[in-house]
């Protein structure tokens, strides 16, 4: 495949989680060279092995906060720019261990951003979230809207947000913010019952056993697949002349949990009824993003269609094929 843009040097951080290993992987397709850190605290191996078989990768273990280790980092390698994917991603954690939201998700940000500005990286991009918006009522939401987050992940994510563009303002560095609403595809954890629901179901079906549906299925999700996802990132670190902004990524368009049920009955004509039961405390009923900023000024359109995701999720090849022709 042509790279899209001249072959750049770009940094991950956050490289062998899901996210991080699926943008590593386009980054490599599209010829670039890449050097992901990562502490393997959550993320694996695993799922770097396309990565390891490709040229022009390299991995570093390493945490990030570690005093001095960014900055030798930025300064050695130079990376055109610096994809920041590291961080807390559990939202109940995030409540249960201020501290540690602290240290991963606003900490680690201004380590990244500081080592950037030491060494004149032009470019950093940051892994936000949806929950910036908190429970806003007018849908779709749009970037223009005011952030109120709820709690202390979406906070960490807007206060990393300020910090950033403060950085990108003051010491000329362009700062992306991609803030990723329902992101799914493979090597997404279902460990916790806090994961994603739609890894959550995929796991329960492949075991033979039933989903929980809380509520009456009625919620609706922005879900996006994590391809896309990892295509707004590459975007975010390569395309030229891009100026800094948080760009919502997302599709725009919005699925019901029952929709997500019958999506996944085709994979699994034989999966057991779901079970209903009580509303989970504190979920909001509908979140759709409006997709508008990033089509117009990165250039992004969600390009894979949510059945197609989903059967990927049993057999990765049918999705290379659709994506093939
Ligand atoms: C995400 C966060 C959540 C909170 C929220 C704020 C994740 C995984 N969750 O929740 O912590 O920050 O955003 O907007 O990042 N569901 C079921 N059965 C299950 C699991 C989930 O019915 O076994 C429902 C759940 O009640 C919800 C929908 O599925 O209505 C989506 O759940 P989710 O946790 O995947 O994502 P979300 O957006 O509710």
């Amino acid at each position: 495949m042509q790279p899209a843009t001249p072959p750049r040097t770009v940094a991950v951080t956050g490289a062998a989680g899901f996210i991080g290993s699926h943008t590593v992987d386009l980054l490599l397709k599209q010829g670039h060279r890449v050097i992901g850190i990562d502490d393997l605290s959550t993320g694996s191996r695993v799922n770097l092995s396309k990565a390891f078989n490709t040229s022009g990768f390299d991995l570093i273990v390493e945490d990030l906060v570690q005093p001095g280790f960014m900055e030798a980092f930025c300064k050695r390698y130079q990376p055109d720019a610096l994809i920041h994917l590291a961080g807390l991603v559990s939202v109940t954690r995030a409540e249960e261990e201020p501290e540690l939201n602290f240290r991963l998700n606003i900490k680690a940000t201004q380590v990244v951003a500081e080592a950037a500005r030491l060494a004149s990286i032009p470019r950093l991009v940051f892994a936000s979230s949806a929950a910036v918006y908190g429970n806003l009522p007018t849908l779709p939401l749009r970037e223009v809207n005011r952030a109120e987050p709820v709690g202390n992940y979406g906070n960490a994510k807007l206060i990393s947000e300020l910090l950033l563009h403060q950085y990108g303002r003051s010491y000329d560095i362009t700062t992306v913010c991609n803030r990723y609403f329902n992101v799914f595809g493979p090597r997404q954890d279902p460990s916790s019952p806090y994961s994603g629901v739609i890894s959550l179901f995929t796991d329960r079906y492949a075991k033979g056993l039933p989903v929980t549906v809380f509520g009456d299925g009625h919620q609706t999700r922005d879900f996006i697949s994590v391809h896309d996802v990892a295509a707004a990132n590459a975007l975010a670190a390569t395309k030229p002349g891009l100026e800094s902004s948080s760009f919502n990524i997302c599709t725009g368009e919005s699925r019901s949990l029952l929709d997500l049920v019958n999506a996944l009955k085709l994979q699994y004509p034989d999966a057991p009824t779901p079970v209903f039961g009580e509303e989970r405390s504190g979920d909001i009923k509908h979140s759709l993003g409006s997709p508008q900023r990033a089509k117009r000024k990165l250039g992004f359109k969600a390009q894979i269609d949510f059945e197609a995701a989903i059967a990927e999720l049993t057999s990765p090849l049918l999705l290379e094929r659709s994506r093939a022709v």
